[in-house]
C-alpha cells in the first residue's frame, strides 16, 4: 500500500485546530502505524496526525532511531498535553510540511505532557531538549500552528515569497512551459 502523504505548507489544512480523540478505534490504530511509516520513511521524528490530513490529536514521535545502532521505537500519543514547561532552548529545526527550510526556534527546554497510549493508559512523559522540543514542535500542529510562525516575520516572509516561486515553477513544469 501507498504510504500516506504529507500535505505541504500553504495547505490550509494545516491551519486547522485538530479534535480530541474520544475513543480508540482500529481506524485510529491503524492511522498511528501508518504515521509511524512514513515518518520513518520521510525521514523525521515526529509526526501529527493533521500533516496527513487527519484533524485529531494525535502524534507519533521517535527521537532516538537516527542514533547508530537505535531501533524504531514509535511514540504514539493520543490527546497529548503539556502541563508543566520550564527554561528556554534555541533548536534548529525542521517540519516536514515546511519543504526546504530550517530555522531556530526558541521553546521550552523541560516539560511534562500528558497523554494516552493506545491502550488508552494514562501517560506522564517528563521531556528535556529535543524531545521537549519535538513534543512542542507536534503538538503546535494540532493547534494549526506551524513552527515558521514563531520566527522573525522578515524570515518567516522571505521564506512564504521562495516558496511560492517553487510552486509556481512547479505548476509550469507541469504544464509544459
Ligand atoms: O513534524 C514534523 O514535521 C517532523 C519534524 C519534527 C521536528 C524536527 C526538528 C525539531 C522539532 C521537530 C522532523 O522530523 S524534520 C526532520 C528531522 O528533524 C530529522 C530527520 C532525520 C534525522 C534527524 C532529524
Ligand atoms: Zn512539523
Amino acid at each position: 500500500m501507498a504510504l500516506r502523504e504529507v500535505l505541504k505548507f500553504p495547505d490550509k489544512r494545516l491551519r486547522e485546530v485538530s479534535t480530541p480523540i474520544e475513543k480508540i478505534t482500529d481506524e485510529i490504530r491503524e492511522l498511528a502505524n501508518d504515521m509511524a511509516e512514513v515518518m520513518y520513511d520521510e525521514p523525521g521524528i515526529g509526526l501529527a496526525a493533521p500533516q496527513v490530513g487527519q484533524t485529531i490529536r494525535l502524534i507519533v514521535v521517535d527521537t532516538e532511531w537516527t542514533a547508530e545502532d537505535a531501533e524504531q521505537n514509535p511514540l504514539v500519543l493520543v490527546n497529548p498535553e503539556i502541563v508543566e514547561h520550564s527554561g528556554r532552548i534555541s533548536w534548529t529545526e525542521g517540519c516536514l510540511s515546511v519543504p526546504d527550510f530550517e530555522a531556530d526556534v526558541s521553546r521550552a527546554s523541560h516539560v511534562k505532557l500528558r497523554a494516552s497510549n493506545l491502550e488508552g493508559e494514562d501517560l506522564e512523559i517528563d521531556a528535556s531538549e529535543l524531545q521537549a522540543v519535538c513534543f512542542q514542535h507536534e503538538i503546535d500542529h494540532l493547534d494549526g500552528i506551524l513552527f515558521i510562525d514563531r520566527i522573525s516575520r522578515l524570515k518567516r516572509n522571505l521564506y512564504t515569497q521562495r516558496r511560492k516561486k517553487q510552486l509556481r515553477r512547479e505548476l509550469e513544469e507541469q504544464s509544459g512551459n
